[in-house]
């Protein structure tokens, strides 16, 4: 018995264009994504093909019960329940350090925590295992956690609450008073958005959070930021899209020195690459037929873009200046290459396609404990 792995065919087979817009819930997401992999063990089900169809299975009723009772420490007139700390600390083992930012873990238990009283129910518990079962799982849990009130609709308090509470965008200030929150809230912000807007202002906010950025350091407003700035936004607003490879050559890549200046352009392009690299791999793909040792010529890697108007030819010349960093010369891109500046991207899907599979099921010495 292994512990579960998606398998990488699987993530990079899987679309997952929308899910750069989802930065902001990257770290919760990861948080309950790698716990849930230590947690849950793989015996009887093809994961790789459940993933692909995205056709999750529901837990076991009475199994659910069983988990429940064993971390809720809770009673309300004889009906047990679960506080923030039993679910996100006890039971997903995440923040296990004593000095834990309380906030955060309140935050992450309320998109279980429907009603919104602190607690969690057992039907709570239930219904949360269903969101993590449907095919927008990731939506669905960042919706429950922002709406606040439990009104099935966010307002503009409700949006900035949270993301004030992210890190990044306390760092970058992002601007609450702006044209971009002003159309999705309405100039006097105080429209309620509803789910699938949501998902929408989810989206657009993370590449509003850089152009913002982008805007604050570009003191002389004359469309440049300098390498240093540069990589300071990546580092900060944009880490989720950097492997460690990009991350270690971002000074390199805009310019090589630290007085260099990146353009408005070059910015836009270089995180449209990031944004879109399973869909450089898709073209790559497709040109290899199969063989993966395949080396691509700047020129035939333009060629097979054609068919893909989203991706732009600065874009694919940042590729290639990225792939003659790691391989100086050689003027080619391979699928490695592609690998080497996806990698931690990969790895953040894969915990995000562990996270739908995540069932509330325990590892298999504590079901054993349970079930006969
Ligand atoms: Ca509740």
């Amino acid at each position: 018995m292994a512990a579960l792995e998606t398998p990488r065919e699987t993530a990079t087979s899987t679309s997952m264009n929308n899910w750069s817009g989802l930065g902001l819930m990257g770290a919760a997401m990861r948080g309950i994504g790698g716990s849930v992999v230590r947690r849950v063990h793989c015996e009887h089900v093809d994961y790789s093909s459940q993933a692909t169809r995205g056709s999750i299975q529901r837990a076991n009723p009475d199994l659910l019960r069983s988990i429940f009772e064993q971390y809720a420490s809770e009673e309300e007139r004889g009906v047990k329940m679960m506080t923030s700390d039993d679910f996100i600390r006890k039971y997903l083992g995440l923040y296990p350090e004593p000095n834990y930012n309380r906030e955060t873990v309140r935050l992450l238990a309320s998109a279980a925590d429907t009603t919104k009283d602190g607690l969690i129910s057992f039907e709570e518990f239930v219904a949360f295992e269903a969101i993590l079962c449907s095919p927008d799982a990731l939506y669905l849990t960042a919706f429950e956690m922002f709406d606040n009130n439990a009104s099935e609709s966010i307002t503009c308090d409700e949006f900035e609450k949270i993301i004030r509470h992210t890190q990044p965008v306390m760092e970058m200030d992002f601007d609450f008073n702006s044209d971009f929150i002003k159309r999705y809230f309405g100039a006097d912000k105080k429209r309620q958005i509803r789910y699938h807007d949501f998902c929408q202002l989810l989206h657009d906010f993370y590449e509003e959070q850089g152009v913002q950025a982008f805007q604050r350091y570009d003191k002389e407003k004359n469309g440049y930021i300098s390498s240093v700035d540069f990589q300071h936004i990546m580092m900060t607003v944009k880490s989720h899209l950097l492997s460690s490879f990009v991350k270690n050559n971002l000074i390199a890549v805009s310019g090589g020195t630290a007085s260099h200046k990146v353009s408005f352009p070059y910015y836009a392009a270089f995180n449209g690459l990031l944004s879109k690299m399973e869909l450089m791999k898709r073209v790559y793909l497709t040109q290899a037929r199969g063989n993966l040792q395949l080396e691509l010529s700047k020129e035939d890697f333009l060629h097979a873009t054609q068919s893909y108007a989203q991706i732009t030819p600065y874009e694919v010349e940042i590729l290639f200046h990225l792939a003659d960093l790691a391989h100086p010369g050689s003027k080619v891109v391979t699928f490695r290459d592609l690998e080497r500046f996806d990698a931690e991207r990969l790895k953040r899907i894969s915990y995000i396609m562990r996270l739908t599979n995540l069932k509330a099921v325990q590892s298999k010495e504590e079901r054993s404990a349970f079930t006969a």
